[in-house]
């Protein structure tokens, strides 16, 4: 079996679909964790874009997270990825809306302001109303997990910390589906083992570092 070595950013939502994946599938894997405000050379030297995350097999490296999950889904067992080709293509199509959402996400987390978090946070809940209209529920294809499970839970579970500081956005009004569906999948084991335990205290105190904003109202 080939080796698997993660190169990872603690907080960052796009390694965490490759933690998912590996853990759900029960793969084991290295993981290194580097500082993105200090990239070392070796990093900048295998990575065209200089981000995270890179997974390096044996001697090959790929980046892309959605490029990795699949990968990993053809090498790995049990397939996350719906075996019929049109529902897989369309799956594959809806990756792009869990992208809009994470870049929604992490400008809400990059807010300088109550009015641009107002805004992202529009934006965030326009790409949560499109998923809540698809969303099949419990999970986004009913009771089996899939790709599309791994893709978008990083997004929506910063959502839910974002929410939780500021509730009077309330982020997931109209979208009880969503709610939902993230709950569901914070229970799940392999989603638990997918970051670092202290996953959500790196996270508040990144938005700290991200915008004063932030800090002032963590300790408020
Ligand atoms: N499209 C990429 C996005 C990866 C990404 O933006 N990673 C961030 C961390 S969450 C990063 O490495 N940023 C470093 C930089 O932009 O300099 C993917 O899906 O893997």
């Amino acid at each position: 079996m080939s080796s698997l070595r993660l190169v990872s950013f603690h907080i960052c939502p796009f390694v965490q679909r490759s933690t998912i994946a590996l853990e759900e599938k029960g793969v084991p894997y290295e993981i290194e964790f580097i500082d993105l405000s200090d990239k070392p050379d070796w990093f900048l030297k295998l990575s065209p874009h200089g981000k995270v995350p890179l997974l390096q097999v044996d001697d090959t490296v790929l980046f892309e997270s959605t490029v990795i999950l699949e990968y990993l889904d053809e090498t790995h067992e049990p397939q996350l990825h719906c075996a019929d080709p049109l529902k897989k293509a369309r799956d594959r199509a809806w990756f792009s809306v869990a992208d809009a959402a994470t870049g929604s996400a992490f400008r809400m987390m990059t807010a300088k302001n109550r009015e641009e978090l107002a805004e992202h946070c529009e934006a965030v809940q326009g790409q949560l109303a499109k998923l809540e209209a698809e969303v099949e529920g419990p999970l986004w294809r009913g009771e089996s997990f899939t790709a599309m499970d791994a893709v978008t839970f990083p997004a929506l579970q910063r959502l839910v910390w974002l929410q939780e500081l500021y509730p009077e956005l309330k982020v997931f009004a109209d979208t009880p589906k969503v709610l939902a569906w993230v709950t569901a999948l914070q229970g799940r084991p392999a989603i638990q083992r997918s970051s670092v335990p202290d996953l959500k205290e790196r996270f508040l105190v990144a938005l700290e570092g991200y915008s004063p904003m932030h800090k002032a109202t963590r300790s408020a």
